[in-house]
């Protein structure tokens, strides 16, 4: 037990920043008291999801819906704050540019534009210590003929190739791919293969993040997870869950057999063995939950998905599976997973000091209600677009 409680200590989820900006669909984003004006107040309550769960110390930015004059000052508020700045995520996907693509586009000056905010986030890595990328592209077209599908791949390497050489000592890209949306015909990141295709081509430096809500319908995530893994080429998750398509519900909400099945193969592949460095990030909007509470409840479900992962008998499923016991194979990987990890988990957290319930000691702590009468007036935080 000493080496579970050992690993989930050492969990380390990274919250994004827009989850605590107002987000929501195409038919409204419905806004919320309290919701942050700036990076600045973003940063401060995640900070809070730290103090409560004590296992998410990084937040993602991204750019330009984080954009600041000093990241260096942002980053050092951070720090003041007891949690780090992660991945850098760039944004070129709602500029009117990119109507028709971004590092694709048939226009050379738009694919210079875009390749050059790209390298804008790479600047920004060097200031606030973030050692990773994120790159995903929106790029797709959404008619059969509109463009070449062969030439985006073309212009796409070219973009990617000329990032990859901009990164520093220590720094890498993630690179991320969706089946669809908003190209409704065909994406030019559409699925694990492409990515995992141009990565293999750059280099150790690109790797490619699974986001859970980017598949289609019935897809077996933790194949892919455990595939990448093997290749040494998963870089790390944006989590969510969706019941339908790209819905970035809280993870595990929707589906916590298939969070607790990625977290097994997870564990398997070495995915928590220190120095791995797969990024286990939130990719979510609470579009009518509120989002603090939100963010901690999702921690704690990706947390309890761990937990159980790690209390998989593997000795006995190893034993199974050499007699082909189907059925002797299958109940001991239930057994982990209908097991109650909660009071082991009020265990940990009592034992380095936190509230045993994290959403119930940050509701009693009031810092809802004080942020909603602090934060009247400015423009509330969101997508931006
Ligand atoms: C695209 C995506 C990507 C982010 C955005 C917020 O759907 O998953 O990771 O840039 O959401
Ligand atoms: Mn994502």
């Amino acid at each position: 037990m000493t080496d579970i409680k050992a690993t989930l200590l050492a969990q380390h989820i990274e919250t994004p920043s827009w989850a605590y900006g107002n987000s929501g669909t195409r038919f409204k984003v419905f806004a919320q008291k309290g919701v942050p004006r700036d990076p600045y107040e973003k940063l401060a309550d995640a900070a809070q999801v730290h103090a409560y769960t004590g296992i998410a110390p990084t937040v993602a930015l991204h750019i330009p819906w984080d954009k600041v004059d000093d990241y260096a000052d942002l980053a050092r508020h951070a720090r003041e704050l007891g949690v780090g700045i992660g991945a850098i995520n760039s944004n070129v996907f709602q500029d009117d540019d990119y109507m028709l693509g971004s590092v694709t586009h048939p226009s050379g000056r738009v694919r210079r534009k875009a390749t050059d905010h790209l390298l804008e986030c790479v600047d920004i890595m060097d200031v606030t210590g973030s050692d990773t990328l994120k790159l995903w592209f929106s790029d797709g077209i959404n008619y059969p003929g509109q463009d070449d599908i062969r030439a985006r791949q073309d212009r796409l390497s070219e973009s990617l190739a000329e990032v990859y050489d901009r990164l520093g000592e220590g720094q890498r890209f993630l690179l991320e791919y969706k089946l669809f949306e908003p190209a409704f015909y065909a994406t030019d990141v559409p699925d694990w293969g492409t990515a995992y295709a141009h990565c293999v081509k750059l280099g150790p430096k690109a790797q490619v993040v699974v986001d859970t809500g980017h598949h289609a319908p019935g897809v077996n995530i933790e194949f892919i997870v455990a595939f990448l893994l093997r290749e040494g080429k998963l870089g790390g998750f944006d989590f969510n869950s969706r019941f339908y398509a790209d819905d970035d519900l809280m993870v595990g909400a929707a589906d916590p057999f298939q969070l607790f099945r990625i977290m097994y193969e997870v564990v398997r592949g070495g995915g928590l063995d220190a120095g791995t460095g797969v990024a286990f990030m939130l990719d979510q909007c609470h579009n009518i939950e509120p989002k603090i509470p939100g963010q901690i409840r999702s921690v704690m479900n990706v947390q309890e998905a761990t937990a159980k992962a790690l209390l998989v008998d593997r000795e006995a499923l190893a034993a199974a599976q050499a007699e082909g016991d189907v059925l002797g194979a299958n109940a001991v990987f239930m057994d982990a997973y209908n097991t109650d990890v909660r009071p082991l988990l009020a265990e940990l957290r009592e034992e380095r000091g936190l509230a045993p319930d994290p959403m119930a000691a940050y509701a009693k702590s009031g810092y809802f209600e004080k942020i909603a009468a602090e934060r009247v007036g400015g423009q509330q935080a969101g997508w931006g677009a």
